[in-house]
């Protein structure tokens, strides 16, 4: 082959190491945009960046030249200029590294530039095209080495390298023009093939998660038949005291979901099944034309430590679970419902619980006055007063199965959790928080308690190793919801040595004992230094 056309070969081959790439670059950012932060694909967001400056005149001659398919004119634009740029950053790399590196960086600050300017765009999504970036960085500079390597070696004749190596085979090897030739075809086949597939999938997973939010959006719910009454005095107004409903996007989010379910309301169907005499299948509107109500419930994590944040309330649209079992009449024996959500996970939930008329267990299709949010279930979830999430409160419901607990099994039974587990009731300071100095003087200890189906009677606090002091409560929401508490303490400078306690509305005080979460709960009182200077 003449010198002339094998350089031509190898400029070729290091456009391909950039176009490989640029497609690692994007299929990493668009696994990671699924994960933290949907609106960061850099594609999309660069393409709608264009469409923003691109002024009015040339979008009409867009419009006027490519009709409807003016946005998929762009797309296509777009990636042929991703596809030119990133060739040209694999000949830099090649001939003059690392400046093919540098150019990912710039391509990576782009997008980066062009994700966090577009509205609502939220606090991570700098990070998908930052790991993309730096995953296509590592592909083009592996690929490019073995490339120049190739080529070092190939223009250094054709002797063979048995001629003038050393005894070492390694270092005979590595001279080897034929391994470094295969090792590149590996690195880019390998590299070039998992892009497509994967950054296919993500994609396709992206657009169907933004749709549903769409459908979402459209969804309008039934105005409720009652609404939950908040009584007067069931909120402070205390700075760090955290608030009586917690707002949906702040509400703790628990699950084993790698991406959030996509589930149009309009395909969704709950089968009730398993030891039942009338198996039944509803749909969206089905349930929804049962009639909603409102409910005012605290949710709770087994995984809330001491004094943790794993827990919210929200006001809950949704259905009685006992009127839907009803439709399919459960059978005698039966004493448990495996509820399942459509990624597989499932909760073991005692049968009674979910019948009981004294408990409000609700399949929930609204959170806080919209439609639940994907994160929370959409568009049906299980939310049970009294019992943990992981034995209750499954989101993306698609089936209960009524059955027993000695024939079915939930997740979280074989990995170290209890089948059964209600609710320890607990108490939590918010403010003034450990770590956190107060002035000295007039400070006011506040925080919640919760007693899910038995309500809190009273909190008490004691301060430096005194005598227990009641604090004063919020009015109860109901006994499903927590509650506030305060206490005013004129605090010296210094240390200060505060322990939290609750009492429930059975007489009960609250366990003293420490317990870890695993296998049904944390317990134990928290005790707080707050220090005043
Ligand atoms: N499908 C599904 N539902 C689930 C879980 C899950 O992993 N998958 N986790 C449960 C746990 S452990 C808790 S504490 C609650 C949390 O609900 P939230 O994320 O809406 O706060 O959901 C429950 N429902
Ligand atoms: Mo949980």
């Amino acid at each position: 082959m003449s010198d002339r056309g094998r350089a031509a070969g190898f400029m070729a081959l290091s456009a391909l190491a950039g176009v490989v790439s640029a497609g690692v670059f994007l299929a990493v950012a668009e696994v990671a945009a699924l994960v933290v932060a949907r609106e960061s694909s850099p594609i999309l967001a660069v393409g709608s960046f264009v469409i923003d400056v691109v002024p009015q005149p040339l979008k009409e001659l867009a419009i006027s030249t490519f009709g409807a398919y003016d946005k998929i004119a762009l797309l296509v634009g777009l990636g042929l200029a991703v596809v030119i740029a990133a060739a040209v950053a694999g000949v830099l790399q090649f001939l003059r590294p690392p400046l093919g590196v540098v150019a990912l960086g710039i391509a990576a600050a782009l997008s980066i530039a062009a994700i966090v300017t577009r509205e609502g765009a939220s606090a991570w999504a700098w990070l998908p095209p930052l790991l993309g970036a730096g995953a296509g960085a590592a592909v083009l500079v592996l690929a490019v080495r073995r490339l120049r390597r190739w080529a070092d070696a190939a223009a250094h004749g054709q002797r063979g390298p048995a001629e003038d190596a050393p005894p070492d085979g390694g270092a005979a090897a590595a001279r080897s023009p034929k391994l470094d030739r295969r090792r590149f075809f590996q690195i880019v086949g390998v590299a070039g093939a998992s892009a497509v597939v994967i950054g296919i999938a993500a994609r396709a997973a992206n657009v169907a998660v933004t749709s549903i939010a769409a459908v979402r959006r459209a969804l309008r719910l039934p105005e409720p038949r009652t609404r939950v009454a908040v009584p007067d005095g069931a909120e402070f107004d205390i700075p760090g005291l955290t608030p009586l409903y917690t707002p949906n996007d702040d509400f703790y989010r628990v699950d084993t979901a790698l991406t959030v379910p996509a589930i149009d309301p309009a395909t969704w169907r709950l089968r009730v099944g398993g030891l039942v005499d009338e198996p039944v299948e509803l749909s969206f509107d089905d349930l929804v034309a049962m009639g909603l109500d409102e409910y005012s419930i605290t949710l709770t994590c087994v995984s809330n430590e001491v004094g943790g944040d794993l827990l919210g309330t929200a006001k809950w649209l949704g259905v009685p679970v006992r009127d839907v079992l009803a439709l399919a009449a459960p059978r005698a024996g039966a004493d448990m419902v495996l509820s399942r959500s459509v990624d597989g996970f499932t909760a073991s939930t005692p049968l009674e619980a979910l019948t009981d008329d004294a408990r409000d267990a609700i399949l929930a299709v609204g959170m806080n006055g919209e439609p639940l949010p994907l994160e929370h279930g959409f568009p049906v979830r299980m939310v049970v007063p009294g019992l943990y999430g992981y034995v209750s409160a499954t989101k993306w419901l698609t089936e209960l199965k009524v059955t027993t607990f000695a024939a079915d099994e939930a997740y979280w039974t074989p990995r170290g959790y209890s089948a059964r587990a209600p609710i320890k009731f607990s108490s939590r300071l918010d403010t003034p928080r450990t770590g956190q100095p107060v002035a000295a003087g007039a400070v006011v200890l506040a925080g919640v308690a919760w007693a899910q189906t038995v309500g809190i009677e009273r909190v008490e606090v004691k301060i430096d190793g005194g005598d227990w002091q009641a604090a004063t409560l919020s009015s109860a929401v109901n006994d499903d919801t927590w509650v506030q508490w305060f206490l005013e303490w004129d605090a010296a400078p210094g240390n200060h040595d505060i322990v939290v306690r609750a009492v429930d509305r059975a007489g009960q005080l609250q366990v003293e004992e420490r317990a870890p979460i695993a296998p049904d709960g944390s317990s134990g009182w928290q005790r707080t230094l707050v220090r005043a200077e």
